[in-house]
């Protein structure tokens, strides 16, 4: 049934559409199955994914009608797939009964929702969104980001740069005193320490036994280097109340320490319920919002779900208040150096996206968390490329892989990031700082990527 009639207007103007602020927008790159023509399989995939289904039905009433998502743009690409942007009445989206305010699981199950799998349409990926203003205010947002980090770590509450972080590798298998041990190491020259993702209450390392012990390696580092120190606890988890149960055992174990502990959430495997309760159990917590699992929707391979431009601006709403956004072609995960238009979405007050000029209205920021292959020697590159170093870098290989290890690993990151900052090269700056010259050693391979002809400038 062609329902183009009803849930198509090719004539509506976008800049009318912002200007009204009434409706969301969304933009697909997507291609109708064959046979099928691209606007009357815009219209179903916008019937589908609002207040419609593939027949008429009885109960349809003015009122129905007057809340339909409307298809008002389709356009050929380049690469022979369709562009076809939705706007979506804002009247759709779910409120809580508790407090009124907008949830990300209502975005998610109508925009991205049934029309993953739809009979007529070959597939469909989100390329961007917009949220208007009216719709902005009622998402929770960030309650703190890496300024609060600052903060701790006393350093400047503006461009206060880099926090040299690491994961604990192995990512599992450590029981609780060697994982302690490694924490004391690194924090003997790093600022952060994360979970690696699935770290938890595994059976060999009993949260009850490991946190009492990551705690007193806080503190035995805090005090035998004067610097304030920082754990992302992992507290995800599929039952909400054991996540509190976890996020309330962390904070008393961390005692005069609980301001330094973030929460770690996977939040893409966990999903909205378990980056709300974070978010709002848990309000005075850096939310860590770690993506394991996204590019299942998000890498380029893949024609459905939503790319990682989306998959951070969501995370935003959500109120994370820092968020992986890859390494832009300098780690080891999928990515290139436009990425950093990732980046610039959360961490800015005003963005572009491929689409949509998105105006935050002074929502905080959520902080690009940089992970993934990372090192000393990568990250220079990474740091002209984004242009500023306000980020969280956490290097697993990079700080435990680095030959002398764990402290000079964390002391060679903060070297890369001096040398960057102050404008020298880093092979230059290495001549006179060892650890940075052993991350040369530690990872060969990524020197010579980087820096051609370093082994003679370093006579190594
Ligand atoms: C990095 C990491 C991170 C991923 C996340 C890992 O370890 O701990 O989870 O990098 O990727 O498990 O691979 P390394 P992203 O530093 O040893 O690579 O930040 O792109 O979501
Ligand atoms: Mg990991």
């Amino acid at each position: 049934m062609d329902q183009s009639s009803r849930y198509a207007n090719l004539g509506l103007q976008e800049q009318q559409l912002i200007a009204a602020g009434r409706h969301v927008l969304c933009a697909y790159h997507f291609k109708p199955r064959a046979g099928h023509d691209p606007v009357a399989a815009a219209a179903h995939f916008a019937a589908e994914s609002s207040t419609g289904t593939n027949v008429e039905v009885c109960t349809t009433d003015d009122f129905t009608r007057s809340v339909d998502a409307l298809v008002y743009h389709v356009s050929q690409l380049p690469d022979g797939d369709h562009l076809m942007k939705i706007a979506y009445p804002n009247e759709l989206f779910d409120r809580n009964i508790t407090d009124g305010r907008a949830m990300l699981v209502s975005f998610l199950t109508l925009t991205i929702g049934n029309n993953q799998g739809m009979s007529d349409v070959e597939y469909a990926k989100m390329h961007d969104f917009w949220v208007p203003p009216a719709l902005l205010r009622l998402f929770d947002g960030p309650a703190l980001n890496i300024v609060d980090l600052w903060r701790i770590l006393g350093k400047p509450l503006v461009d206060g740069g880099l926090v040299v972080g690491t994961i604990i590798k192995p990512k599992l298998g450590l029981r609780p005193q060697p994982f302690a041990d490694a924490c004391h190491q690194f924090w003997l020259g790093g600022d952060f320490i994360k979970n690696d993702e699935p770290q938890g209450n595994q059976v060999f390392a009993p949260l009850r036994q490991t946190i009492p012990l990551v705690a007193e390696a806080m503190r035995r580092a805090q005090d035998s280097t004067g610097q304030p120190k920082i754990f992302s606890a992992n507290i995800t988890a599929d039952d909400p109340f054991e996540m509190i149960a976890r996020g309330e055992l962390i904070l008393e174990t961390f005692g005069e320490n609980a301001s330094h502990v973030a929460f770690l959430v996977d939040g893409y495997v966990g999903g909205p319920g378990a980056v709300a309760l974070a978010r709002r159990y848990f309000p005075n917590q850096f939310l860590h919002y770690h993506r394991a699992g996204h590019g299942a929707v998000t890498s380029p391979q893949s024609k459905r779900g939503y790319n990682s431009l989306v998959l951070c601006k969501m995370s935003r709403l959500q109120g994370a208040s820092g968020m992986h956004t890859g390494t832009m072609g300098f780690g080891k995960m999928e990515g290139c150096e436009a990425d950093r238009a990732v980046a610039y979405m959360i961490e800015r007050d005003a963005a572009d996206g491929p689409y949509f000029h998105q105006e935050w209205q002074s929502m905080k920021a959520t902080t690009p968390i940089v992970s993934g292959g990372m090192n000393a020697v990568r990250l220079p590159g990474f740091f002209t490329n984004l242009g500023h170093a306000n980020v969280i870098n956490t290097c697993g290989g990079g700080t435990f892989g680095h030959l002398d290890g764990p402290v000079a690993g964390a002391t060679s990151l903060r070297q890369a990031y001096e040398a960057w900052k102050q404008g020298v090269n880093a092979v230059e700056y290495a001549k006179s700082h060892r650890e940075l010259a052993r991350a040369f050693e530690s990872f060969p391979a990524d020197a010579d990527r980087f820096y051609p002809g370093w082994r003679q400038q370093l006579c190594r």
